[in-house]
């Protein structure tokens, strides 16, 4: 108990020695202008990591007119490949600090510190890729009648608003300022309150690199910090992270400046497993699908669909996964599942772990903290399986956000699909069958914008992940991306007869 304890205050004054964590404007580090703070917290010990700028209003003000000027000097002057090198540099920088970002994130997440690391690893890898691709980004040319020469350029929109999560945080924010820089905007950021750390030290890690303004990381409250972003006139393109309700407000305070917006909102995405699946394939992408990352994961496989005729076997298996599925210290080798990343999250998921109960589902494993003293002053909880649960339930129609599955029964092919898809969400949909025919099948009548056969998960570079429905607009990881972060021109000229 004390040791974990130790271990963690040792870890934060390893992780946070060096770095004073101010907001990165104009390329250097600054207090909010009002000169508050707000702590940010390690959720297995619930003590300080580190004091940041609660910043406001004022600040956004600041950090727009930053990336305003750079983009309207220094950035956009610089050719493709400059840009390209420099995004790739810092790359390379962040890469050079993967172990201090990777603790810092294990610390102010909960995270198992590997899987921190290895975030970090893909967060450098869609930097790259992002700084690659845009080199070929480009328009067209379209054939008309007459004599005319008709094409197309891609030009960046200017300054980029981006607003990010706390379950991945720098790696969503890799998503995020990676497609927007390399196609030639300049970007202002709020992380999430919660987790904000490895987004100003990733932001600090590019001094020297990165012209000033071109980055900039303005940390505090969605309604302080994030509204005056989403509001402000000068910004030109918005992408958002969160949750489908700050989505809507988003969109609305978007709307008031006609700027166009990404949205990646939640989920409640289901797995089907037919009667053919390996089981072990199937026990296995399960529980990674609602348990890795303490399961506050938008794509969660966070509710499983089983044939009646595989449901005692798949349940055995499955009931044995999630006993293997380590729960402890982050910092200790081996752990595979964290606390949940904060205390507002740990009572959002008690609270629908009782009412799924109330709701008369069973719990066949979990549905409360571990018993284990040493994890006593973390947010903590046990893998939990709910088992008879119907579609119309609660917990079986909200997003909880944490390491709780659903366990639900269809006898033939036409009700899986439609309980996959009475949702409003439409993330994600894994199909779990040895069939491939069934398996495209499936694929095709899912509503959601990624599904993931025999797998878990289905993201990667290069991939398209974004949602139907309520779960979101556009597509990020991907080719396409590019095509959010920049707009059409069309030029359209007379060719004359040549006169020689
Ligand atoms: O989300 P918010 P929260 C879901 C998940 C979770 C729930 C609540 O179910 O339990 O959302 O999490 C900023 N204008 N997801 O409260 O509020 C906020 O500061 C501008 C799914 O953390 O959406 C933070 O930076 N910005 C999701 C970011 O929005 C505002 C990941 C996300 O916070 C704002 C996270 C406003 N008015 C939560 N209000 C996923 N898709 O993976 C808040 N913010």
């Amino acid at each position: 108990h004390g040791e974990i304890r130790q271990r963690h205050r040792r870890a934060i004054d390893e992780a946070t020695a060096e770095i004073t964590f101010g907001a990165w404007i104009d390329g250097e580090t600054r207090s909010a202008s009002t000169g508050e703070t707000f702590r940010t917290t390690d959720p297995v010990i619930d003590e300080t990591i580190a004091e940041v700028p609660r910043c406001t209003s004022e600040d956004i003000e600041t950090a727009v007119d930053a990336a305003q000027s750079s983009f309207k000097g220094e950035w956009s002057d610089l050719g493709v490949t400059e840009r390209s090198a420099l995004l790739n540099e810092w790359a390379d920088e962040l890469s050079a600090h993967r172990d201090t970002l990777g603790l810092l994130e294990s610390l102010d997440t909960g995270k198992p510190l590997e899987y921190a690391k290895e975030e970090i690893d893909g967060a450098v890898a869609f930097l790259s890729y992002y700084a690659d691709i845009a080199r070929s980004h480009g328009g067209k040319q379209i054939p008309v009648d007459g004599d005319s020469l008709v094409y197309t350029q891609r030009e960046p929109y200017g300054v980029c608003g981006q607003i990010t999560p706390w379950n991945f945080p720098l790696y969503l924010l890799s998503w995020k300022v990676g497609p927007a820089l390399a196609t030639g905007n300049t970007v202002v950021i709020k992380p999430a309150e919660l987790t904000p750390l490895t987004a100003l030290y990733a932001a600090q890690l590019s001094e020297g690199i990165l012209p000033d303004g071109v980055l900039n990381v303005v940390p505090g409250y969605g309604e302080e910090a994030g509204a005056p972003l989403t509001e402000h006139e000068d910004v030109r393109k918005l992408a958002f992270t969160g949750e489908d309700l700050t989505g809507e407000t988003i969109m609305k305070a978007a709307a008031a400046n006609i700027t166009p917006v990404t949205l990646e909102l939640g989920g409640k995405s289901p797995m089907i497993v037919f009667p053919d699946a390996d089981v072990e394939t199937a026990a296995e992408a399960a529980a990674d699908g609602i348990f890795y990352n303490t399961g506050q994961a938008c794509d969660a496989a966070s509710r499983i669909l089983l044939h009646e005729d595989i449901k005692e076997e798949f349940t055995e298996a499955f009931l044995d996964h999630a006993a293997d599925y380590t729960v402890g210290d982050p910092l200790e080798e081996g752990t595979m599942m964290g606390p949940l990343a904060h205390q507002g999250q740990y009572e959002k998921v008690t609270d629908y772990i009782e009412l799924g109960t109330e709701e008369g589902a069973t719990v066949l494993t979990g549905g409360s903290a571990p018993d284990d003293p040493d994890l006593e002053d973390g947010w903590f909880i046990e893998p939990t399986i709910f088992d008879d649960v119907s579609n119309d339930m609660r917990i079986a129609q909200e997003e909880i956000f944490g390491p709780v599955e659903c366990l639900l029964t269809f006898s033939d092919y036409d009700e899986a699909i439609e309980m996959a898809n009475d949702i409003e969400y439409g993330l994600a949909g894994y199909v779990i069958t040895e069939n491939a025919s069934l398996a495209h099948q499936a694929a095709s009548d899912i509503e959601a914008g990624l599904i993931a056969v025999n797998k878990y998960p289905g993201d990667d570079l290069g991939v398209p992940f974004g949602g139907y429905k309520r779960s979101g607009i556009g597509r990020e990881c991907a080719e396409e991306t590019l095509d959010h972060y920049t707009q059409t021109k069309t030029v359209n000229m007379r060719l004359d007869e040549p006169e020689l």
